[in-house]
């Protein structure tokens, strides 16, 4: 590769404090609405998008380029809340590339990474500040909120790996997180 093509390194500040990304280049926002489908109580989530379509959750990014030998980083913010009685979560996915890992070191807040294969294989893990959870190879994942604060975590991930929401929207996990009775419950 010729000298020019090189990239520069650089620093990123993160507010471990306020678990931020200082300045991040871009934003992804989802709200109630973008998450249609993925709550056992449909009606519960329709409420909650009448209600003022909150934020769901945001994803701070400074972009790398989406290529192999990159690593592609963010921090994602995962607001609390029940749908109905389910915790509040992201879409979840599998990478495009299937064979590559993740890392998400919680920075704030309580919960869980649930994760999937495509032939079946479910696993959880309990995230809270200080954990890292390292997501293997083909594990479509999702993470949930069963705190009373955000959920924030830094991820970490091969610049090409890609996003695939499809195949887990239609398979969806096997397992799904509730708050009854002041327990959070598995099921
Ligand atoms: C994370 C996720 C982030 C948002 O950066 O993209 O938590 O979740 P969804 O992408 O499922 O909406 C990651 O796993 N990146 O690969
Ligand atoms: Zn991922």
């Amino acid at each position: 590769m010729s000298i020019e093509k090189l990239m520069q390194p650089f620093t990123v500040g993160i507010d471990l404090e306020n678990a931020r990304m200082k300045n991040p280049q871009k934003s992804l926002v989802r709200k109630a609405s973008d998450m249609k489908g993925h709550y056992k109580n449909a009606a519960a989530l329709d409420k909650i998008i009448t209600g003022g379509n909150p934020l769901h959750y945001e994803v701070q990014e400074t972009p790398v380029p989406e290529k192999y030998g990159e690593l592609m980083y963010c921090i994602s913010i995962l607001q609390p809340g029940l749908v109905g009685d389910e915790c509040f979560m992201t879409k979840g996915h599998y990478h495009t590339i299937p064979e590559t890992a993740e890392i998400y070191l919680c920075l704030k807040g309580e919960g869980f990474m649930m994760m999937k294969t495509s032939d079946g294989k479910c696993d959880y893990q309990k995230m809270s500040r200080g954990h890292m959870v390292y997501v293997p190879p083909y594990w479509a994942h999702r993470s949930i909120n069963t705190g009373k604060e955000e959920l924030v975590s830094f991820c970490v991930y091969q610049g090409d790996a890609g996003h695939n929401y499809g195949d887990i929207e239609t398979e969806g996990f096997p397992k799904r997180v509730f708050l009854r009775g002041g327990k959070i419950v598995v099921e």
